[in-house]
């Protein structure tokens, strides 16, 4: 192997995003982080601080950040804000009464500059469950179609089953990588 990929591969493997998990509470983000990362999913109960997993994935070291949703907990999140390359929002998709302060949340966020060079996933989370609004009606809901200011994509999918959850990240991951480590 030459000197140049040697350099190569050390330096992919330096590559790290930092990824923040954030949603109303009882949404699934912890549910989420759990089954990607192939850990048991039966035992979790709300979170009231974070939980932080850093996983190897695609070559990319990714940080992933996952904040307690309760609303008394919110105040706390511009904690995690910092060079945060990817926000994943997500959605409890069958809680239709709480989708207006999912909206009021996911826009307040999106106005934070610190949060102005994140790619936003947003997940619409429990796909499983019968009556889940499916993204057509999430995008009417949450008016996502008005977001100008962050590269964003909508993906159906269950923590539990984990449908679809792969598919996500991986959007994610290839749309930050695209916008940060072009210059290799
Ligand atoms: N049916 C179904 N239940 C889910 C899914 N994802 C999460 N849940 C359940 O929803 C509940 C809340 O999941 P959590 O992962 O704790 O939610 P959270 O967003 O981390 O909540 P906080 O930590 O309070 O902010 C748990 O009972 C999960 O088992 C899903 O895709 N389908
Ligand atoms: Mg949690």
């Amino acid at each position: 192997m030459g000197f140049l990929t040697v350099l190569k591969k050390i330096k992919q493997k330096e590559k790290e995003m930092r990824i923040l998990i954030l949603g109303l509470d009882n949404a699934g983000k912890t549910t989420i982080l759990k089954r990607f990362n192939g850990e048991a999913i039966d035992t979790i109960s709300p979170t009231l601080g974070f939980n932080i997993k850093t996983l190897e994935h695609k070559n990319f070291k990714l940080n992933m950040w996952d904040v307690g949703g309760q609303k008394s907990l919110r105040s706390y999140w511009r904690n995690y804000f910092e060079c945060t390359d990817g926000l994943i929002w997500v959605v409890d998709s069958a809680d239709k009464r709480r989708l207006d302060d999912c909206k009021k949340e996911l826009d307040s966020l999106l106005l934070e500059e610190r949060l102005g060079g994140a790619t936003l996933l947003i997940f619409a989370n429990k796909q499983d469950l019968p009556g889940a609004c499916d993204i057509k009606q999430l995008k009417e809901i949450l008016e996502l179609d008005k977001i100008k200011t962050h590269h964003w994509k909508i993906v159906q999918c269950s923590a539990v089953t984990g449908e679809n959850l792969l598919e996500g990240i991986d959007w994610l991951i290839g749309d930050i990588a695209a916008r940060i480590f072009t210059l290799d």
